[in-house]
């Protein structure tokens, strides 16, 4: 079976998302460390445009989005389950919870925080990225109502929590466990968020819990190298799955956009369709040919 590789830097939120199942999982895995900001020349041949990280590749599938991410590592690492009695919908839906509304107070608790430390060009980025949104100023004004928000979403963990339970749904962790995980990590890095979460017992345990599961086993890999075994795999005879076409045609040109953040277009000609999924053949001259995965939930498909 090809290597995992995952492509990541490792202050990244959402590659400590996929990070810490890697460790619950124990998956062995290779570590492409990428740029934090645009440009990512070494990135762009394999995902059509797609900026975002973190990325997965196995071969030259090519998994863009944490969401497709997870589903394909528990398709390939099956054992423990992310959805233990079959919590799929309570996954799935709290990730939506997590990466948006939650997520987006860390990301004003860590830029109000620290924005005036940030070099100009990384939030230059992050504002492109964001579609205009970030607003150092605004952020650093907004503080104490950001952290009103954080402290009642953390209530709510802890409230989860308060029989005991190891995990929020139980005696086994589940992917409602890594959805919250990551955000805590991120937002801890700045004290004052820190002091919050220490105000919580049972979150605080339970993160001790979860960051013991540790990341798996990984060893390093230069983007060059990454960029190599997407050039020697054949995906030629990669035939996908359609299960409607959904008004396009198979190996019809399409474009696939994110609808949050980030919203570059990747083109390339359909090849699998379903509820969940959305994949692309996509061509150049670096790598040749490459199959890049995608979720539906949050994605354009046109
Ligand atoms: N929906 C995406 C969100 C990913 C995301 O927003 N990642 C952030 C950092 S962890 C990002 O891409 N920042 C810009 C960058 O790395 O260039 C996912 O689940 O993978």
């Amino acid at each position: 079976m090809s290597d995992i590789i995952f492509h990541h830097y490792d202050p990244s939120p959402f590659g400590e998302k996929i990070r810490s199942i890697f460790g619950f999982k124990g998956a062995e895995w290779k570590s492409v460390q990428i740029p934090r900001m645009m440009p990512k020349p070494d990135i762009m041949p394999l995902t059509g445009g797609y900026r975002k990280t973190p990325v997965m590749q196995v071969g030259a599938h090519i998994y863009c989005d944490t969401q497709i991410i997870i589903r394909e590592i528990e398709a390939r690492l099956p054992t423990p389950s992310l959805f233990p009695n079959g919590s799929d919908y309570l996954g799935w839906g709290t990730s939506f919870f997590t990466d948006k509304a939650l997520f987006g107070i860390c990301v004003a608790i860590v830029f109000g925080s620290f924005g005036d430390q940030m070099p100009d060009e990384f939030i230059k980025d992050r504002a492109e990225l964001s579609g205009g949104n970030i607003n150092i100023e605004k952020m650093k004004a907004g503080l104490p109502y950001s952290f009103q928000q954080f402290s009642s979403m953390l209530d709510w963990a802890e409230q989860g929590l308060e029989d005991g339970r190891s995990y929020f749904l139980g005696d086994v962790a589940s992917l409602v466990d890594f959805n919250m995980y990551y955000c805590l990590w991120f937002a801890g890095r700045v004290p004052e968020a820190k002091a919050v979460i220490a105000k919580f017992p049972k979150l605080n345990a339970w993160m001790g819990r979860i960051a013991a599961f540790g990341h798996g086993s990984q060893s390093d890999m230069t983007s060059k190298e990454a960029l190599e075994i997407a050039n020697s795999e054949d995906v030629s005879d990669y035939t996908g799955e359609i299960v409607s076409v959904e008004g396009h045609s198979k190996g019809g040109q399409v474009t696939v956009t994110p609808n949050d953040s980030g919203r570059i277009p990747v083109t390339g000609t359909l090849i699998t369709l379903t509820s969940q999924e959305v994949a692309i053949r996509h061509t150049n001259d670096i790598v040749g040919d490459v199959i890049i995965h995608f979720p539906r939930a949050g994605f354009i498909l046109s």
